[in-house]
């Protein structure tokens, strides 16, 4: 069993402990073995003597992506090449890709944490899972892949590409559980829907993750497949999936903070966010050997409790994301997530959640449109009823974003699906 009960529930005063501990190891490591960050740690007068404790976390400087991007490939790695047996990358939209490392122990710990995961969303070893992330460069698909194997479960390595296969597969086989993004399994769903088989599967665990989802999202994923839904969160420069993942009560993603020492910032200040107060999320993964990094920070904006979780974890946990400090649009000076289009949308239940937001500048004036795909039906009845819905979402998101927005109804399967993480916005303003 996975589940562990050891490193699930330990007092607050243990986990400080232990990270106390392992911080202290880690900074010593760290300072005799990666140039960038003796240098950084110099520049600021500091010796790994001074790091005795959680305490002392604030001390130690932040690194960014464009840290590793500077140190392209390999220039943050704290072991030497003989002990790296996997490298990961991940593209990204701008610049080099940032390229990560991992040593045997790391890969033995991130199975172990995707392991706890999907034990928490009731996946065990007479479960057959389909792992539908991407495989490759990409975390998705190889760190659940191994994880699930670690766990006992029968492993289906669909990756992306091909749903008919997939949809198939999981019929033939009898899968029960399935992991890849959340907009990709609604394409899945429609794709069961069409083939008259959304009824007739043995699916009951999803577990869903590598993009922002609403809760409504996730109560619509549970409701059309028949299935308990979780949210998975991680990211490549800190391991990739597994390092934190919501438990049945959906209250907030545990951090496993044996590995993970979260923190909130206001990402403009960097000053530390009281409890519950949304910020940016830090993280310094404590037991890394091939990439340690100090205080990341990721760019995803949550917010953080230490309480008890009903489900008897006293591992912090973060709420569900935001989005990201980058993700956010700024539209006629007001802040704007896609997560706030999607929630809306979906609150309101008369569209589907596949959407789309197109931000223009025409006369100098920004100008959102938000493509929402309807039914059909929609169409071919009178024009008045488009109308009418079209009004009635325009007033939804006006009344949710705080600014007025252009409506645009489109057809079911309008919007381009992804099988990876689904693309939401459009900004045409950054083109010119
Ligand atoms: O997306 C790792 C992953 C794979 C997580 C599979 C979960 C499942 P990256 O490609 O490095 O790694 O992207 C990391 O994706 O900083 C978040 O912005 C976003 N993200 C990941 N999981 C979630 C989630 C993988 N559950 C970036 N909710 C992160 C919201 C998520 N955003």
């Amino acid at each position: 069993m996975i589940w562990n009960e050891t490193k699930e529930c330990m007092s607050r005063d243990e986990i400080y402990n232990l990270q106390s501990a392992r911080l202290k190891k880690m900074v010593k490591r760290v300072y005799h073995n990666v140039e960038f960050y003796r240098k950084k740690m110099q520049a600021l007068g500091l010796e790994p003597g001074d790091i005795n404790g959680l305490e002392d976390l604030y001390k130690l400087p932040f690194t960014t992506k464009q840290d590793l991007r500077d140190n392209y490939p390999f220039g943050l790695f704290a072991v030497p090449q003989s002990e790296i047996v996997r490298v990961h990358a991940s593209s990204g939209t701008t610049g080099k890709a940032t390229v990560v490392g991992y040593t045997r122990r790391d890969i033995e710990i991130w199975q172990e944490c995707v392991a706890r995961v999907l034990s928490m969303a009731g996946i065990g070893p007479l479960d057959k899972i389909q792992v539908a992330y991407g495989y490759g460069l990409f975390t998705g698909g190889l760190g659940i892949h191994y994880g699930a194997e670690n766990l006992g479960a029968t492993v289906i390595p669909m990756s992306t590409g091909n749903t008919q296969k997939l949809v198939t597969l999981m019929q033939d086989f009898g899968v029960t559980a399935i992991a890849c993004t959340p907009s990709y399994l609604l394409h899945i769903a429609e794709t069961l829907e069409e083939a008259g088989q959304i009824d007739n599967t043995k699916l009951k665990v999803a577990v869903c993750g590598a993009e922002p989802w609403t809760e409504n999202m996730r109560k619509q994923i549970e409701a059309k497949l028949h299935v308990k839904a979780f949210d998975i969160y991680g990211l490549s420069e800190i391991m990739g999936p597994g390092v934190a993942a919501d438990c049945e009560f959906h209250k907030g993603l545990h951090v496993y903070e044996d590995h993970f020492i979260p923190e909130i910032i206001h990402p403009d200040t960097l000053k530390p966010c009281k409890e519950g107060e949304v910020g940016e999320l830090v993280f310094t993964p404590v037991t890394k050997e091939a990439l340690p990094l100090f205080r990341y920070r990721t760019r995803d904006l949550t917010s953080i409790t230490y309480d008890k979780c009903e489900c008897g974890r006293t591992l912090a946990r973060i709420s569900r994301f935001k989005g990201r400090s980058d993700d956010m649009l700024i539209i006629r000076g007001v802040n704007v997530f896609p997560s706030q289009v999607e929630a809306a949308l979906l609150e309101m239940g008369e569209t589907s959640p596949h959407y789309l937001m197109i931000v223009d500048r025409v006369n100098n004036l920004d100008v959102l449109e938000v493509q929402v795909e309807v039914e059909e039906r929609f169409f071919s009845d009178e024009i008045r009823q488009l109308e009418s819905l079209t009004k009635k979402i325009s007033h939804v998101l006006h009344t949710a974003l705080g600014i007025s927005v252009k409506v645009k109804l489109v057809a079911p399967r309008t919007i381009e699906r992804s099988q990876g993480k689904a693309k939401r916005v459009i900004d045409r303003r950054i083109i010119e």
